[in-house]
């Protein structure tokens, strides 16, 4: 079903913003893949830096439960890369690392009943803007090797596919087990940043909706959903 219907495009402002004006008339699973964006953009508004080299796409679902639509995605990328030879890990909630430094990113928007998957991958990417450098890479940089980009779009549909139905015929556990088999921090002391709210406590665990469950200092337990996620500098 994922990648039934694709509209592959040389250049676009942004593949979440292309997928948004298709939405009624579209099937679900419709993918729209770009090879470059010109106004790619990250949660809250923030720039995403898409040149060539890169898996820049969006999927058009329609969950009846969307909570833990951006928990799949993260599964899906992870599995799908190790798939093909590379072992990134998932940084709660959205953040795709490969030995620390950013290689992806997903921002899920939904719009009415419609949830806009989109998934930024830095493959091929031989350098980034200064202001990027210290905290992002792409799969090259960290392995040394270039990455068919064509055999990670197949394996994120697939993998994506796999997920998505653990996720609508229920099988959150097993989906759960797998983020978890893919996440860093758990176990580690974090500080979590939620609009104006900073906690600092350590990362018991996902839960059920797929907000991070942090033990506070004081041994209470908060759930978190949205936000950001670092490790504790000591
Ligand atoms: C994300 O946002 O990580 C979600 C990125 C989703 C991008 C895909 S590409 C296909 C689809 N179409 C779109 O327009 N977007 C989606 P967030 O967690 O808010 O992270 C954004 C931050 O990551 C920025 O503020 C930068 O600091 C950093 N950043 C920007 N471009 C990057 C890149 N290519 N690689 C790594 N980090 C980047």
């Amino acid at each position: 079903m994922i990648g039934s219907k694709v509209y592959s495009l040389d250049i676009v402002d942004s593949t979440n913003e292309f997928a948004k004006a298709l939405l009624n008339a579209t099937p679900e699973g419709t993918v729209v893949l770009a090879r470059q964006q010109t106004n790619g953009r990250g949660r809250f508004g923030k720039t995403w830096f898409s040149p060539e080299q890169g898996l820049w796409m969006s999927v058009v679902l329609r969950p009846t439960n969307p909570a833990l639509i951006t928990i799949a995605a993260g599964v899906a990328v992870c599995e799908a890369l190790h798939d093909c030879g590379v072992s990134p890990s998932i940084k709660w909630p959205n953040d795709i690392l490969l030995n620390n430094k950013k290689i992806g990113g997903i921002l899920t928007e939904t719009v009415d009943h419609h949830v806009i998957v989109g998934i930024g991958l830095n493959l091929n990417i031989q350098s980034f803007p200064d202001d990027l450098s210290d905290v992002a890479s792409s799969v090259y940089l960290e392995t040394g090797q270039r990455i068919d980009r064509e055999k990670v779009y197949n394996r994120v549909c697939s993998q994506l596919e796999r997920c998505y139905t653990m996720l609508i015929e229920n099988q959150i556990d097993a989906l759960l087990s797998l983020w978890r088999s893919h996440a860093m921090f758990l176990g580690h002391d974090v500080v979590v940043e939620q609009g104006d709210k900073k906690m600092t406590g350590t990362a018991l665990d996902i839960s059920e909706s797929g907000a991070l469950i942090v033990t506070l200092s004081d041994g209470r337990l908060e759930r978190v959903i949205g936000g950001t996620c670092r490790l504790l500098a000591r």
